[in-house]
Formats: structure tokens, C-alpha cells, sequence
């Protein structure tokens, strides 16, 4: 029996055509610059998102971390959503690591900050305060529903910091299902963002890998940063070679992602007994009601047994998460089993 896997995009394995581009992959030693695909890589990314250079890194958390690193010295503050990846699931590795304060701001449900928020976050210049730096958005933004954030929205954001001094820092971990969602080119959303990360080894497939784009200088910076957290990696053109066709075939078909998880979404709000949120890209939350005698770890472990994973989260609510190993009969076998589960 296929296991359907909703747990998350980063369960994805790697596409027929990635593997063997990986095994023809021609390499170097990177630390020096001379892995001929992994610079290919930097460059392709760089121009996908219209920004000068680009850098290969090991994760999500490590382009978030390295560009945070690149762009804030010890003391300084980063405002940023309480919901966000970088604030709840990182480690807190900008002040471990970098001596940077993180100031939550509250997201919205879209996943937005608010304009007033954020300006009222803004330090002023005292000599008790820390230095505000950086603000830092998410798009799409995983916990608030997987939502997208418009590039009129992004740019708003950028003008507010841009005017106090700050930049501003995308993590855009899942940028293209918010460019796919949103019917846009994935420039328009991060046109007036100074970094960005992106993932290659989520709803791409990649097996590894995350890419941080920005200015030249910014980058030379993320580079020194990514080589003091053992970041400098040698003949990574193996897997540079799979992020190539990441960005050339499998950035272009995330819709197909968003209309199962709509037809998941759909399929579960006729069970009764399930309150399922609003989805736009890959990423489904759902509840179970009171009604349901069963506890969310029972339905977990019901799931399990049919084949099924997907994750139950704190509070009760479950994610499931949409990609290219999921088929329109995976999505239909899901609502089949969740209706028996708890029926
Ligand atoms: N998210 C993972 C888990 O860590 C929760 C997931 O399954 O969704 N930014 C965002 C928005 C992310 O969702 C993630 C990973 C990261 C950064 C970190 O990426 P990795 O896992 O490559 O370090």
C-alpha cells in the first residue's frame, strides 16, 4: 500500500530527472568557488528573482539565519511576526548565535503585520534601546494557512522600513506556491526586499537546499556568515544539480498542489465533525469539533494505520501539506478515511 505522506512539502524525494542530473553533475571544490553547477545554480536563482547574486545554502533555517547574520550585528533588533518560522521554530538563532533580539509583532490570520505595528516597533534613538535593523515577512506564510502575501502588500512594507532606515528580509521558504497562487511572477513579490531565502527541498523536491538572493555585497556577507556556521560545502554541485531542475520544471506546476488541497479542503468540510480553515497554496488546517469523541491523537494514529500521515499540531488543529507525490486518488483515499475515522 502507498503511504500517503501530507506531513509536509520536505517529504518530497527527488523527481527521476533530478537524480540523474545529480549523477552527471560536474563539480568543484565550492569554498573555492569552483563548483561549475553550483555557481550555475546562484546565478539561475539571482535571475529568477531578479536580484544581483545568490547563495547555495544547507536549509531553510540556515538562509534565514545566515541572511540575518549578514544583515545585523550583535545588539541589534529584528521585528518580525509571532508566527513566524524564524521567531517559533528556528532556535532563536539569531541571538544564540548572533546576538540579535528578536520583537514579535502579531500576525494576522493572512499572515501580514500590521503597518501601524511595525512602526510602532521601530526604536528610537536612545541609549537604552537596541538598534532596529531589520524587518523580516514570510511568504507563504506557514502557520497562518499557508497564505500568500501580495506583492502590493510586500512593497508596502519595504517603503514604510526603507523611510526608517531598515531593510527588510523575506523568507520565502514557499514564494513560488505564493507566485503560483497569486498568478504572478515570483520578481513582483520580492522586488523591494533587500534578501530573500527560498527552498529548493520543499514543494521543488530537491532533495537539500535552500537559496539566499540579494545584492552582491549582501551576499559576500551571507557567504562569510554561512562558512563560521560550517555552512562552506565542497563538491555540492551533486546536489546544486538537482536544484537547477527544482527551478526549471518543478517551479512552474505548484497549482496542481493548490487544487488538491483545495479538493482535500472541500472533501473534509462535508464530514461532519471537521472545521477545516481557508487554504490558497499547499497547506491545509483543519479541527476536529466537539462533537468528534475521538482525540486528535487517536485520529493521527487512525490515519496511520490506513496509510495516511499527516501532522496533528499543538491545540488540536492538523496540517496537511500538499506536493508532487500526492495524486488526485492519494487526496480522494484521505477524505474516504478521515469520513470512516471518525464517523
Ligand atoms: N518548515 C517545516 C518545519 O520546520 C515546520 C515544515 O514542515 O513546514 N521557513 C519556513 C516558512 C518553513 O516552513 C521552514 C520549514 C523553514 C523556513 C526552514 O526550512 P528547513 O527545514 O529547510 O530548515
Amino acid at each position: 500500500m502507498k503511504v500517503v505522506d501530507l506531513r509536509s512539502d520536505t517529504v518530497t524525494h527527488p523527481t527521476p530527472a533530478m537524480r540523474e542530473a545529480m549523477y552527471h553533475a560536474e563539480v568543484g571544490d565550492d569554498v573555492f568557488g569552483e563548483d561549475p553547477t553550483v555557481n550555475r545554480l546562484e546565478r539561475t536563482a539571482a535571475e529568477r528573482m531578479g536580484k544581483e547574486a545568490a547563495l547555495f545554502v544547507a536549509s531553510g533555517t540556515m538562509g534565514n539565519l545566515v541572511s540575518l547574520l549578514a544583515h545585523c550585528g550583535r545588539g541589534d533588533e529584528v521585528i518580525l511576526g509571532d508566527h513566524s518560522h524564524t521567531f517559533l521554530f528556528e532556535q532563536g538563532g539569531m541571538a544564540a548565535l548572533g546576538g540579535i533580539t528578536p520583537r514579535p509583532n502579531p500576525n494576522q490570520p493572512d499572515g501580514t503585520l500590521r503597518l501601524e505595528d511595525v512602526v510602532g516597533a521601530i526604536r528610537g534613538d536612545d541609549v537604552h534601546f537596541p538598534r532596529t535593523r531589520l524587518v523580516c515577512l514570510e511568504n507563504t506564510h506557514n502557520v497562518c494557512n499557508g497564505m500568500p502575501l501580495t506583492a502590493a502588500y510586500t512593497a508596502e512594507i519595504a517603503r514604510l522600513a526603507h523611510a526608517h532606515g531598515l531593510r527588510v528580509h523575506l523568507d520565502g521558504a514557499r514564494v513560488f506556491n505564493a507566485a503560483a497562487a497569486l498568478g504572478v511572477d515570483v520578481r513582483e513579490l520580492v522586488r523591494e526586499v533587500d534578501s530573500l531565502s527560498f527552498c529548493l527541498s520543499k514543494g521543488l523536491c530537491a532533495p537539500v537546499g535552500s537559496l539566499v538572493c540579494g545584492s552582491a555585497g549582501f551576499i559576500a556577507g551571507a557567504r562569510r556568515a554561512r562558512k563560521v556556521v560550517g555552512g562552506g560545502m565542497r563538491q555540492a554541485g551533486i546536489l546544486a544539480a538537482a536544484g537547477i531542475v527544482a527551478l526549471e520544471q518543478m517551479a512552474g506546476r505548484l497549482a496542481e498542489d493548490h487544487a488538491h488541497a483545495k479538493r482535500l479542503a472541500e472533501g473534509l468540510a462535508h464530514i461532519p465533525g471537521i472545521k477545516v480553515a481557508p487554504v490558497a497554496t499547499n497547506i491545509l488546517y483543519f479541527r476536529l469539533t466537539e462533537e468528534v469523541s475521538q482525540t486528535p491523537e487517536e485520529v493521527v494514529d487512525g490515519l496511520a494505520e490506513r496509510g495516511i500521515r499527516l501532522l496533528g499540531r499543538e491545540g488540536g488543529r492538523f496540517r496537511a501539506v500538499t506536493h508532487y507525490w500526492i495524486s488526485d486518488e492519494d487526496v480522494e483515499r484521505t477524505i474516504v478515511a478521515m469520513h470512516e475515522l471518525i464517523s
